[in-house]
């Protein structure tokens, strides 16, 4: 299927994690639980773009590969540390575009570069095949500790497939 020209198909989503801190059950090797995650911006799954997603956690973690193959593309897990995640979109054959890697620090405590706020709206883009920074944004967990942070990027498909393209805006 040809590639459309002066056309670009935008998905928006965001990549982030969450973490509770696990209260008096904290030990050494767990003080926390979190998740990360990767979905639409508006909530919704992504399956019709994305058909695997992979999360890369830190080495100390048994099986540190993870791979969703479905929604919701996300992995809960506990532990006592914060490090970089990296990951991986992996978009529908029919999209014949190279993976997309957006890296992600796990935070489990709220800190003063994670303010209470959402950071300016302003948006920003990954071309599959070369990903940029986007909007971040953090939040503390409130009583008993844990942490948010994500960040909104724009999937910027330009001169889509033309079968996916329809297939994608049919669904
Ligand atoms: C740090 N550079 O030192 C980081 C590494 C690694 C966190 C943090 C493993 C949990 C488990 C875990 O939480 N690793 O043992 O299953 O802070």
């Amino acid at each position: 299927s040809r590639r459309l020209r002066d056309t670009e198909l935008v998905v928006p989503v965001v990549v982030g994690t969450c973490a509770w801190w696990v209260g008096k059950k904290a030990n050494d090797s767990v003080t926390h639980r979190w998740t990360v995650y990767a979905r639409g911006a508006n909530g919704e799954d992504l399956s019709h773009i994305i058909s695997k997603v992979t999360f890369e956690l830190h080495h100390t973690f048994t099986n540190p590969h993870r791979v969703c193959l479905q929604a919701p593309y996300e992995v809960t897990e506990q532990g006592w540390g914060e490090f970089d995640i990296n990951i991986t979109l992996t978009f529908t054959p029919d999209a014949r575009e190279k993976d997309v890697s957006i890296m992600h620090r796990l935070k489990l405590y709220e800190s003063e570069s994670t303010p209470n706020t959402t950071k300016k709206p302003v948006m920003s883009e990954v071309r599959p095949g070369g990903a940029e920074g986007g909007v971040e944004g953090g939040a503390g967990g409130g009583a008993g500790g844990g942490a948010m942070g994500w960040v909104y990027e724009e999937l910027v498909f330009s001169e889509p497939v033309e079968s996916f393209y329809r297939r994608v805006l049919a669904e």
